[in-house]
Formats: C-alpha cells, sequence, structure tokens
C-alpha cells in the first residue's frame, strides 16, 4: 500500500498517531503537501463520509477521524504554507442564537474542512448581528447555519433576512441544517440550500465554490 492509501486508511480509522507518522514519512520522501493532503488526508474523510451517509458508521467514527485529520493537517502545514496552497472556498459557520447543540455542527465542520474549506466557526448562541459582523469581516462564500430547535430555527430566517438588510445576501449563499429544519423551511425563509447531513453539506459546498 503507497503513504498516501495509508494516511488514508488512517484517516477513515481515526488513528491521529499513525495519520501523522505516515503524513512526516510522505513528507521525507518528497510527495507535495497537495498530493499528501486531497489523495492522502481528504481523500480519507470524504470516504469517510460517504461511508456516514450510508450509515455504515456513525457520529464517533467521524469524530475519531475528523481529530486524525486535524492532527494530519498540523503536520502538513509548514509544507503547505510553503507550497501556498490556497482553500477551495471560505464558510462562516454557526449555531444560531439561543441554541447551544453542537455536535452536528462541529460535524459538518470537519466534512467542510476535509472538504477543503477554510471554516469559520463562530460557535453556538450565535445572533445574527455576530453573523452580519462575521461576513462583512471575513467575506466568506457561505454562510451556514445549524438549529436543532423548533423554537431557534426561525432564527436562520432572521439571519438571511440581516444580511438582506445589510446589502449582504448577493454576496453569500446561505445554507441551513438540523433536526428540526426542512427543504420547505429552507425556502420558505429564502435560504440558498438544506442539507439534512454533514456529508451533504461538504457536497453542497463543493458545488457552491464550483460556480462561484
Ligand atoms: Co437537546 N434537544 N436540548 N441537548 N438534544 C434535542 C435536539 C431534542 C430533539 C431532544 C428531544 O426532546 N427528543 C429536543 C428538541 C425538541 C424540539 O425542539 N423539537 C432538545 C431539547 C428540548 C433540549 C433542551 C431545551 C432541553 C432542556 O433543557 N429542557 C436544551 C436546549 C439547550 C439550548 O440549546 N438552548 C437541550 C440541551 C441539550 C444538551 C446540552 C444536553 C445536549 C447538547 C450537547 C451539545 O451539542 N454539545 C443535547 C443533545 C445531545 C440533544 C440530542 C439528544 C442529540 C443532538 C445531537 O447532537 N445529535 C437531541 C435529540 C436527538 O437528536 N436525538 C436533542 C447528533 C448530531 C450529529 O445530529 O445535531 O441533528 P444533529 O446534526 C445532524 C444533522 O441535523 C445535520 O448534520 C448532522 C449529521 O450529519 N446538521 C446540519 C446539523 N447542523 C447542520 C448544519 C448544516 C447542515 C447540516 O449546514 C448548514
Amino acid at each position: 500500500m503507497s503513504n498516501l492509501q495509508l494516511i488514508s486508511e488512517s484517516v477513515q480509522k481515526g488513528r491521529a498517531k499513525e495519520t501523522v507518522s505516515y503524513v512526516s514519512e510522505a513528507i521525507k520522501e518528497g510527495t507535495s503537501a497537495s498530493d499528501i493532503l486531497n489523495n492522502g488526508l481528504l481523500d480519507g474523510m470524504s470516504k469517510l463520509g460517504i461511508k456516514f451517509k450510508n450509515n455504515e458508521v456513525y457520529v464517533p467514527d467521524v469524530l475519531v477521524a475528523a481529530r486524525a485529520l486535524t492532527k494530519g493537517l498540523e503536520e502538513l502545514k509548514p509544507l503547505m504554507i510553503s507550497e501556498d496552497i490556497k482553500p477551495i472556498g471560505k464558510v462562516v459557520l454557526g449555531t444560531v442564537k439561543g441554541d447551544l447543540h453542537d455536535i452536528g455542527k462541529n460535524l459538518v465542520k470537519m466534512m467542510l474542512i476535509g472538504n477543503g474549506f477554510e471554516v469559520i466557526d463562530l460557535g453556538v448562541d450565535v445572533s445574527a448581528e455576530s453573523f452580519v459582523n462575521a461576513v462583512k469581516k471575513n467575506e466568506p462564500d457561505i454562510v451556514a447555519l445549524s438549529a436543532l430547535l423548533t423554537t431557534t430555527m426561525s432564527q436562520q430566517g432572521e439571519i438571511v433576512k440581516a444580511l438582506t438588510a445589510n446589502g449582504l445576501r448577493e454576496k453569500v449563499k446561505v445554507m441551513v441544517g438540523g433536526a428540526p429544519v426542512t427543504q420547505a423551511f429552507c425556502d420558505e425563509i429564502g435560504a440558498d440550500a438544506y442539507a439534512a447531513d454533514a456529508a451533504t453539506s461538504a457536497e453542497i459546498a463543493k458545488i457552491f465554490a464550483i460556480h462561484k
């Protein structure tokens, strides 16, 4: 098995130490950062994303894989900087105001990072005003909103309105998700996309990135 395959496998198995050591070996062998990133680390996460979508693996598997991916990225970072690899897009992500649930949001974050996006994570209980300020400051391609409560999902609509009121709506795509959120709700509040799960959120983000 090649080093890149070993990296991909170790990410899928959530073995952080192995991932770091295979990344380090690949660097020593002279493999480029983009090869290690795309055909090793991100390949592993994207394969795991498919398994997650098909219910072949579960939340804890994705979380340990995400940790292995993060450790591998840390090891690769100096080489990435020296090769000047750019992310394929920028996402501002957060759980809406009044809502403290962040497990789903964190999975979305990992899938996005695993698919080559830079993610600015605003955390939980994030107001519409904070989203607007983050969009002004970071100029993302996508704003991704998570809501887990029927009482907080309406905040996603408030954020769409606040972006419009601040003249920012045309500059970003708005993606919504979370257990009570539906495609019909997404249409009702004028968001651009609804993602039922973390893997789908990364697929949609990639489509937005290609068409920007
Ligand atoms: Co809460 N909670 N909770 N909770 N909690 C739910 C959501 C609930 C359905 C439980 C129930 O009653 N059966 C219920 C909501 C009912 C409703 O509104 N209809 C509920 C409630 C009522 C509450 C409190 C009000 C309880 C109380 O205090 N009385 C309270 C509210 C606190 C607040 O937020 N203000 C509360 C608190 C908590 C804990 C703090 C204890 C904890 C959260 C810990 C944390 O997140 N750090 C918690 C938990 C763990 C849950 C359950 C059990 C699990 C949620 C979870 O993490 N699921 C949940 C019941 C359930 O869902 N079975 C429940 C796993 C996660 C991977 O799934 O987040 O759905 P999920 O994410 C999915 C998709 O939705 C999607 O991708 C993920 C999968 O790939 N997705 C996105 C999510 N965000 C996305 C964004 C996207 C795209 C996709 O892009 C933009």
